[in-house]
């Protein structure tokens, strides 16, 4: 097998690729008349903001502020396909788990609100009001702390605030959210060392930058209007270092779609100019030799009377246990460092000097160092490494955590969290009356656990595809229908829906392109970015159907009915005008929220000033801490012949379980999902060949069997021991106990796996 056998990356990232690509689903979807309008106003103020990622939306938009994944979103959402009563009449729920993902959601839109019937195994159609009594009926029948509220990080502010509320009100701070599975490192990692849970960049300092650093995330698939200050930085002379085991096509080059001249010449911008293909969870190491390269040069530069390379300055007056950390520099050996990482001394040296040679950096990074055993230490050590120079709270510089659902950092913000910590619960006391719950509620790991071993007993989703987003699916579709209540606010059919709890409803509701009018006329809601920046967004579209309900409007109709009346809650006049919830939100949180309905369309959106962002580290020690890692490795198991670790990546055709189609076409894989991508030389030693079809086993000792077959060999350009596959279909690889040791996020990206051939058919 050669080289040019390789998949071929179909061409730089943009490009008229991706304007077939968005041509595709518009047809599949058959998006309705008038979604391209939608398109036009997306990411502007009046406009709908993105319902794809959290990337930012700047007050200079360009003419089309949208990219071809968030466009993508809008058409699939806007198709005129429809889920109806008389096809879920038609088809038992056993029969709809034979479909695929991609086929679940193709049948396009829900249109009414459904309750599962055992005796015939299909949803038949109930009114609203039955279905809110039939819940609290439910809820009213277990103790509080056996519920479990999940949200995936789509739902707007408002919707989501009283969605936290209802819980604490009904009793229970059980509030996980897909970022459990996502950035909860960064949330918990970031506050740890420098007392902010989310970014510290704003735009401007990506237009002042010198050098951005990426580690372990896609923008070329999974947020790919960064591209565009990613162009502007090259053309403007600055550089692009990536470290990733996968060469993925966004971080390699990039013609701009929105560039007529470029897309007619083909004119591609070479994106990183440095490329490490680290191997999975090889980052504490390379981060560890980054550090000690740049302390060698210091050290030199003291001996030798020259500038110093660190911010002495800064590391005196900002942070605490830099000595620790460098004695550990000293100590560590660049054999180790070489080992664990699966990179050269030299390379990691030259990476070094390019971010010695400038002092406005910025790292961004992902799930790549997020979903990893000891994942909050990919955290630190960044951190550690941006802060030997300063490189935090100054222009043009900080650390840039490239968040996933669009309003999954804002549903923190509002509320939605299980740790008590994290609320403001005196206000909430005070504002509505009633002793909110004292315990921590369940993680995503709790709940999984729980729904195991019988101790939860109730899900409602607001959003989100649980059973097939979290590990051990296996485990969980057996766990999930023994519950008393399972209750999906959902947009489109998915895994989830088909494996009901003895009470299930699936809630159809508006998606936020669609108009949404109450009492007081059309609302709007709002959404936090990843550089937490407040924006206000307005859905146009005629609605999929009459009979759907708003997301806020759903979780009022929910607590109504399920709570006893209290004078303080009033959620019919919540519903009618959502500024009153806006109200409420900047009564909880005002030094967030001030004048929240008057600035709420502000172009480019508001700031919710984060500290670390002025330099304010709001830990314990008051200042940012260095962190000296115990470990270089981010995965418990050793390197042996015979076992992979297996990252679980996205594809350009997917959002999370969401599965558009089937053309990876940046990496070159067209038509299926079931492959596994390998390195040449690992597949000649396990004695496969190309295109042999093979079960993947993990290998992780805890006696239960996980194995996933049918998986067909294809040879990439990946590290020694280092194989991809996609989520969500790898779930049932990954265990639930292999997550982060501090903020439990479950580790998708380095599972330990066996492979082992099929019998030939
Ligand atoms: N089109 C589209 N956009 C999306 C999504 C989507 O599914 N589709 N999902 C949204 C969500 S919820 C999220 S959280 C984000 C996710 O966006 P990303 O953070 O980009 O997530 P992944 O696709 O999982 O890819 C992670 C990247 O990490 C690399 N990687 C894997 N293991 C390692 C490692 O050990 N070290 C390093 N350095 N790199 C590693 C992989 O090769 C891959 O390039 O995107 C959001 N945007
Ligand atoms: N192995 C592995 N597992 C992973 C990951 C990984 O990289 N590897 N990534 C993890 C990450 S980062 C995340 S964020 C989670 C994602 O987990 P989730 O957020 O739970 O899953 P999604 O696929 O985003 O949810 C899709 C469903 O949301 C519903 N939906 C879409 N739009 C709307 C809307 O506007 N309102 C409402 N109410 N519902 C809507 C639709 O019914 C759709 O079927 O998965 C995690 N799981
Ligand atoms: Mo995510």
């Amino acid at each position: 097998m050669s080289t040019s056998d390789l998949p071929k990356e179909s061409g730089p990232a943009g490009g008229w690729g991706s304007l077939r690509g968005i041509g595709r689903i518009a047809r599949n979807a058959a998006a309705a008349p008038g979604a391209l309008d939608t398109l036009r106003r997306q990411n502007k103020p009046g406009g709908l903001m993105c319902m794809s990622c959290a990337w930012p939306k700047p007050a200079n938009y360009h003419p089309f502020e949208f990219c071809e994944n968030g466009a993508k979103m809008t058409l699939w959402e806007l198709t005129s396909h429809r889920c109806t009563p008389a096809f879920l009449a038609e088809h038992t729920v056993s029969a709809l788990r034979e479909r695929t993902d991609h086929e679940l959601e193709a049948q396009g839109r829900l249109t009414a609100p459904m309750r599962y019937d055992p005796d015939t195994d299909r949803y038949v159609e109930i009114g609203w009001e039955e279905a809110f009594s039939g819940i609290a009926a439910a809820l009213n029948r277990i103790e509080p702390d056996s519920a479990v509220f999940y949200s995936s990080g789509h739902a707007g502010l408002e919707a989501s605030y009283l969605y936290a509320l209802f819980a604490r009100l009904y009793g229970t701070n059980n509030l996980p959210q897909s970022s459990n599975m996502c950035h909860e490192t960064t949330s918990v990692g970031l506050k740890r060392v420098i007392g902010s849970p989310v970014g510290t960049i704003v735009w401007e300092d990506l237009d002042e930058t010198e050098l951005i650093m990426f580690f372990g995330q896609n923008p070329g698939t999974n947020s790919p209007r960064f591209l565009h200050p990613m162009k502007a930085l090259k053309d403007r002379g600055g550089s692009i270092i990536t470290f990733n085991p996968m060469r993925e096509q966004g971080l390699v080059s990039f013609v701009d779609p929105q560039d007529l001249s470029a897309m007619v010449t083909g004119d591609e911008t070479v994106i990183s100019d440095q490329y490490h293909q680290v191997k999975a969870g090889g980052d504490i190491g390379a981060l560890m030799g980054l550090c000690k390269a740049v302390l060698e040069a210091d050290d030199a530069a003291r001996r030798d009377g020259g500038a110093r390379v660190l911010d002495a300055a800064f590391i005196a007056e900002h942070t605490t246990g830099f000595e620790g950390f460098a004695a550990e520099l000293r100590e560590t050996d660049w054999a180790d460092i070489e080992r664990t990482s699966g990179l050269g001394e030299a390379a990691i040296r030259e990476a070094a000097r390019a971010y010695m040679s400038t002092d406005k950096v910025i790292a961004a990074y992902g799930m790549g160092l997020t979903q990893q055993a000891h994942g909050w230490l990919n955290i630190a050590l960044l951190t550690n490494l941006m802060l030997m120079r300063g490189n935090i709270g100054r222009k043009g510089a900080g650390i840039t955590p490239v968040r996933g659902h669009s309003n999954v950092q804002g549903q923190r913000t509002v509320g939605i969290a299980e740790k008590t910590a994290l609320i403001p619960m005196d206000r909430l006391r005070a504002l509505f009356d009633f002793e909110p719950p004292q315990k921590d509620g369940m993680h995503i790991v709790d709940a999984v656990e729980g729904m195991a071993d019988g101790r939860v007993k109730a899900t409602i989703s607001l959003g989100g595809n649980l059973l097939r987003a979290v590990p051990d699916r296996d485990l969980m579709e057996r766990a999930w229908p023994r519950q008393e209540l399972t209750v999906m606010i959902s947009t489109k059919l998915n895994r989830s829906h088909l494996f009901p709890g003895k009470a299930a409803y699936i809630l159809p509701c508006l998606s936020r392109a669609e108009e949404d009018i109450q009492e007081s006329g059309p609302q709007a809601v709002s959404i936090e970015d990843s550089f937490a920046m407040i924006h206000g967004s307005i859905g146009h579209r005629t609605p999929a159907a009459d009979t759907l309900k708003s997301e806020l409007a759903i979780v009022a109709g929910m607590a109504k009915a399920t709570l006893k009346p209290n004078p303080r809650v009033t959620w019919d006049a919540w519903t009618a005008d959502y500024g009153t919830v806006r109200a409420l939100i900047e009564q909880t949180y005002p030094d967030d929220f001030r004048d929240f309905n008057e600035r709420l369309h502000q172009p480019g959106g508001f700031y919710r000033e984060i500290g670390a962002h002025y330099r304010k580290w709001n830990t314990d020690s008051g200042k940012a801490v260095f962190t000296t890692p115990e470990r270089l490795d981010a995965l418990d198991f050793g390197d042996r012949p015979g076992r992979y670790r297996l990252v679980t990546v996205r594809s350009n055709d997917q959002f999370n379980t969401t599965v558009y189609g089937y053309s990876d076409r940046f990496r070159g894989v067209e038509g299926t999902r079931e492959v596994v991508l390998m390195n040449e030389a690992d597949i000649a030693e396990a004695g496969l060949e190309r295109d042999q079809s093979v079960t993947l086993v993990c290998d992780f000792d805890d006696g239960r069997d996980r194995r996933l077959s049918g998986m067909k060999v294809i040879p990439y350009d990946l590290p020694r021991g280092t194989v991809v596959s996609y989520f969500p279909e790898c779930n049932v690889l990954v265990p639930i106990g292999h997550h982060d040791k501090l903020s439990k996020t479950p580790a998708g990206k380095a599972v330990p796996v066996r492979i082992e051939p099929d019998a030939r058919a």
